[in-house]
């Protein structure tokens, strides 16, 4: 009896200005790609019950080109496990904040998938001794204080032989407190809560870094299988900090660390299988630009980009220089930058003054944080239009903007005030 886990697709997802021959945004046809690959994956792995936790779709209402990938996706995963029982739940991104609205995860219901996007569901699969219990995101009240609040009871069914519990939530301590969205209320589930019943696995979506979460059953002590799966490709705004938790935590070769996860509910045997990135991110070794003059700080960046060679070749690249001042980073030699921006997909010299803790762009959490970037893109998202405007087209102007803006900051950070 094996499952399969994934989670976070995020198809959909946009990132920078580049767009494919097709005009597909090159991230976004990253995403649809590696996203393909992990199917077949799962579909090679021929489980007994698949697990989707969440955030299928990056937006509320994805453009046709993502629900063509989604339908595609899923449509093929059916053909090729006529008889898995597939559970999809809804996340946060999935979810219109109107009920009215509708949820587009609904149409994957056409192809006989279990589909839970308004409230807890118990799915029973009696041929396989089986019960899922599917809960889909679902955002805290405020109570009189104003303080987020949510009630979580959650059971295992005592007459299935095998009981899974999915859901798309944040487990307190994953998270950083500090990292939370100010705007939004914030009712992270304790662990407690999800070790009331002997559930045989607890699958995650929401965190976007593959993690086993320590449970134990209260009555009998018995370890409790616990994971985030993680997304399948780096689909935050800062995918930084994923990278480094998939190396620092996990053990990933930097780049390498996503994938989904395979469990044996009899055995209790548990694999993750990675899935490859549609390309690379690349976070070159950071330079400390203390004490140097520009032209000493020219050169060292010129031989960190000359150290790195062709894995720059399209890939994603930060290169964070460290205790720079403002006249320091003014007076750099930008031009041999601009060929490097041409070759890579996104190039970012990230620029910290002394003693500074960061710049705006490069904050938060995985998965989490609703950033400027995600603020605007839901504004344009969902803004009146003129007639005859390209909505699509307006987000991606908008976006390159503010990635102008993000660059021209970050090249001009002001000194540190006395
Ligand atoms: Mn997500």
């Amino acid at each position: 009896m094996r499952l399969v886990h994934l989670s976070d697709l995020h198809l959909g997802f946009r990132q920078f200005p580049r767009q494919t021959a097709d005009g597909v945004n090159q991230r976004e046809a990253d995403v649809a790609a590696t996203c393909a690959r992990a199917i077949t994956q799962v579909i090679a792995c021929a489980p007994d019950v698949v697990l989707i936790g969440g955030d299928v779709f990056h937006h509320v209402r994805p453009s046709n080109t993502a629900i063509l990938s989604g339908f595609a996706l899923f449509a093929r995963l059916r053909a090729s496990l006529p008889d898995a029982l597939i559970v999809m739940i809804a996340g946060n991104h999935d979810l219109p904040r109107t009920a009215d609205a509708g949820c587009i995860l609904q149409l994957f219901r056409q192809l006989n998938m279990h589909v839970v996007t308004g409230g807890t569901e118990r799915i029973h699969d009696p041929a396989r001794e089986l019960s899922v219990l599917a809960v889909p995101f679902a955002p805290p009240a405020a109570n009189a204080n104003g303080d987020a609040v949510m009630e979580r009871h959650y059971e295992a069914d005592p007459r299935a032989r095998f009981n899974v519990l999915l859901l798309h939530d944040d487990v307190r301590g994953v998270i950083p407190d500090a990292a939370q969205v100010g705007d939004r209320l914030h009712a992270p589930i304790d662990p407690v809560d999800l070790e009331r019943s002997a559930w045989d696995y607890v699958g995650i979506g929401h965190y976007h870094v593959y993690r086993p979460i320590t449970l134990s059953h209260t009555a009998t002590a018995r370890p409790v299988p616990c994971y985030y799966s993680g997304s399948l490709e780096y689909t935050s705004t800062n995918p930084w900090v994923e990278l480094r938790e998939e190396v620092q935590r996990n053990g990933s070769v930097a780049g390498q660390g996503k994938g989904f996860i395979e469990h044996n509910l009899l055995t209790g045997e548990h694999s993750f299988h990675p899935v490859a990135p549609a390309r690379r991110l690349l976070d070159l070794p950071s330079i400390d630009a203390s004490g140097k003059t520009a032209q000493e700080l020219d050169a060292l960046i010129a031989s960190a980009i000359d150290t790195a060679g062709d894995t720059l070749d399209n890939a994603v690249v930060r290169l964070v220089v460290r205790n720079v001042t403002r006249h320091v980073v003014r007076t750099l030699d930008y031009a041999p930058l601009r060929e490097v921006r041409r070759r890579t997909l996104h190039f970012q010299l990230d620029t910290r003054k002394p003693e500074a803790a960061g710049i705006a762009t490069a904050t938060g959490a995985p998965g989490r944080r609703a950033t400027l970037r995600d603020r605007l893109a839901e504004r344009l998202q969902q803004r009146a239009l003129a007639p005859g405007l390209d909505r699509d087209r307006l987000v991606q102007l908008g976006l390159a903007y503010l990635t102008r803006a993000e660059e021209a900051a970050a090249a001009a950070l002001p000194v540190a005030e006395a």
